[in-house]
């Protein structure tokens, strides 16, 4: 059987994920795109094999042509596109985030508890990391004893000008947000952001490195450094600290050169380098899961709790105080 998918917006992970969907992961197929860019899209369709470009997502999300929708637009048009798609019946899966409102995520909670079974994945990828994983299984077994503190360090190369330090939160804290809470099974309770001393190396309005402390339930605590402007390349770090030992993410290695009497590891230059094992994870088990009539990945739910922290965590940026975080009560869906 094959996945008939429909991609809403075709920027640089709208390509990137047709590009698995077509080339590399098994049954699937793309049939279907659709961008504001009218020019784009129809660039992206022809290195898709030809997939029908559409005038707008509600087409596509209706189209018989289209089985399952992947959602790469702009966070905030994925409320939109995620509704349509439950109300169309359809599976989805949204690119981080689920939506950058708690109201919006509200929604698609209620649509998809009124469907009565779940719909829609959100794209929290690095659960699909062999490293992350291998943390988590390390925790899960007992090995390093009970969960005490996390650490992550979240690096990219450089970021355009247009990134301000809210998206610190929004756009890329949101996965140690996400890492945090499904490596320790448990939800965050707190948020306090704390301003290091600035790179010169960033636009002047943005408050770069960043650091926050996240709470939990159970009392852990969970650091994230986000450096948007680290210059050396792209560098995601883990590690978690238990009663009996430690457990850290070791980074893949790209490639190695040996010159001028040194060994050198290559650090990826992005996400697209360094996840891009995990993307197709993300998007193989997704494709078996909708062959098999199962929805597998992170939920909705998960999306909703994600940006839930973000918002507090941009109150936290404003203030620099510890805020207090709660949620509305679970749905028996995602329980
Ligand atoms: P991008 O700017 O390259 O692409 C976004 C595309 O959406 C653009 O082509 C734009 O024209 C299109 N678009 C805007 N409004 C639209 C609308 N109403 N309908 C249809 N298309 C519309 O951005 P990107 O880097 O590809 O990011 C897209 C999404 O993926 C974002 O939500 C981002 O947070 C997420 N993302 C996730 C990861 C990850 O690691 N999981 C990495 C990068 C981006
Ligand atoms: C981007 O949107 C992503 O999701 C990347 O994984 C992250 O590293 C980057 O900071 C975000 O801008």
């Amino acid at each position: 059987m094959t996945i008939r998918v429909g991609i809403i917006g075709t920027g640089f992970i709208g390509l990137d994920h047709g590009n698995k969907l077509v080339n590399v992961i098994n049954g699937s197929t793309v049939t279907a795109v659709t961008d504001v860019n009218k020019t784009r899209a129809a660039e992206v369709a022809a290195l898709l094999g030809g997939a029908k470009v559409f005038d707008n997502g509600h087409d596509l999300i209706n189209s018989d042509l289209v089985d399952a929708v992947l959602v790469c637009s702009i966070g905030e048009t994925h409320a939109e596109y995620t509704l349509a798609a439950i109300a169309a019946g359809k599976p989805v899966m949204c690119e981080k985030p689920l939506a950058p409102t708690t109201p919006e995520c509200e929604a698609i909670l209620a649509a998809e508890v009124a469907h009565g079974k779940r719909l829609v994945i959100v794209g929290f990828m690095r659960r699909y990391d062999p490293g992350y994983k291998e943390v988590k299984a390390t925790l899960d077994g007992g090995k390093i004893g009970a969960a005490l503190i996390m650490h992550n360090v979240h690096r990219n190369a450089t970021v355009p000008e247009s990134f301000t330090s809210f998206m610190t939160m929004t756009d890329s804290m949101i996965h140690e947000i996400d890492t945090t809470r499904w490596m320790l099974g448990e939800e965050i309770t707190s948020v306090q952001v704390a301003p290091p001393k600035r790179t010169s190396k960033a636009f002047p309005h943005l408050q770069d490195p960043q650091f926050a402390l996240f709470g939990m339930e159970s009392g852990v605590l969970s650091t994230s450094e986000f450096f948007a402007n680290c210059q050396y390349g792209y560098d995601v770090r883990c590690e978690l600290v238990g009663e009996l030992g430690t457990s850290s993410l070791v980074n893949p290695v790209v490639a190695s050169s040996t010159i001028a009497g040194q060994d050198a590891d290559m650090v990826p230059p992005d996400w697209r380098v360094r996840f891009g094992p995990a993307y197709t994870a993300e998007l193989q088990a997704w494709i078996t899961g909708l062959g098999k009539g199962e929805i597998v990945g992170p939920s909705a739910w998960d999306g909703y709790a994600a940006t839930r922290v973000t918002e507090f965590g941009v109150q936290a940026v404003k203030t620099g105080q510890r805020v207090e975080i709660d949620y509305i009560e679970k749905p028996a869906l995602y329980r």
